[in-house]
């Protein structure tokens, strides 16, 4: 509970954003309450004057304490691990602090792109092809950057063919071989306890989990001893159960499943 005249904390999200995800175990994690502002992307809420002026890359996630905002994902969950009392969500070891910060880095440049590629070329653009031609160029006209627009019609138009896809499944695959050659070592992805590390790519292998992707690891034994670990913890269930859609649930893993043969046959030659 907040209580009046305690400094205000807000997190801006949509309920299924993977960066949205990152902040919220974050916050779960380190036992922060925050107020919840929810957004409908789909009914334009990223695109308001209002949150452009918080977020001017039309994004999530938003952070704003006491008036002050933070964006970008990662930047938010180093905040929260700085800024609040609770558990340490990184290692005070130098070395371990580098390779946590490598993860993050790693979510934000390469990990996130491609993840967004394959929701969108497996099973998005089952949904964002429901619109007529007119509003589906609109819909394109509507995101900001340049690149991210042009990315977004590949993938929506091409579906799994996409070079956008292809790519991104090469650079999934690549995360979760080097996050089982990580773990090897030790429990978590940087040091002996869970940290900020875990937290960043546990989005990314929930979805491929519920794209029904989880034939990427097998004969990964210990990426998939962490992510039955991760799902245990009390943070997972906070976090992904707290917008249950059974409905939209069904359809990910149905559009993984209508193209799991192709994305085997082009992983295969990654
Ligand atoms: N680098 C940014 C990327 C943020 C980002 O791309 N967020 C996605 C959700 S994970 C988003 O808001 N997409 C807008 C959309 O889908 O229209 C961060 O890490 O915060």
């Amino acid at each position: 509970m907040i209580e009046e005249g305690e400094p205000m904390l807000e997190l801006y999200y949509f309920p299924t954003a993977t960066c949205g995800y990152k902040a919220r175990l974050t916050l779960a994690e380190k036992g922060v309450e925050c107020v919840h502002r929810v957004l409908d992307r789909d009914a334009g809420d990223l695109l308001t004057p209002a949150y452009l002026a918080l977020n001017p890359n039309a994004v999530v996630p938003t952070l704003v304490h006491d008036g002050q905002v933070v964006i970008e994902s990662s930047i938010i969950m180093v905040y929260i691990d700085e800024a609040f009392d609770g558990p340490a969500l990184r290692s005070g070891h130098p070395l371990e602090r580098a390779r946590c910060a490598a993860w993050l880095k790693r979510a934000d440049d390469a990990y996130l792109p491609a993840l967004g590629a394959v929701t969108y070329g497996v099973f998005r653009r089952n949904e964002v092809l429901q619109q007529s031609p007119a509003e589906l160029e609109a819909y394109y006209a509507a995101i900001p950057d340049p690149r991210r627009r042009a990315q977004r019609r590949s993938v929506v138009e091409e579906g799994i063919h996409s070079r956008e896809v292809t790519n991104g499944l090469g650079t999934l695959r690549k995360m979760v071989c080097d996050a089982d050659a990580t773990l090897r070592d030790g429990p978590y992805l940087a040091g002996d306890n869970y940290g900020l590390a875990d937290a960043a790519l546990t989005p990314f292998v929930s979805r491929l989990a519920e794209l029904g992707f989880e034939w990427m690891w097998d004969g990964m034994p210990y990426l998939d001893a962490w992510w039955r670990k991760i799902q245990d913890r009390k943070s997972f269930s906070t976090v992904f159960e707290a917008f249950p859609n059974p409905a939209r649930r069904k359809a990910m893993k149905q559009a993984g499943e209508d193209v799991r043969e192709d994305a085997i046959r082009i992983l295969s030659g990654h």
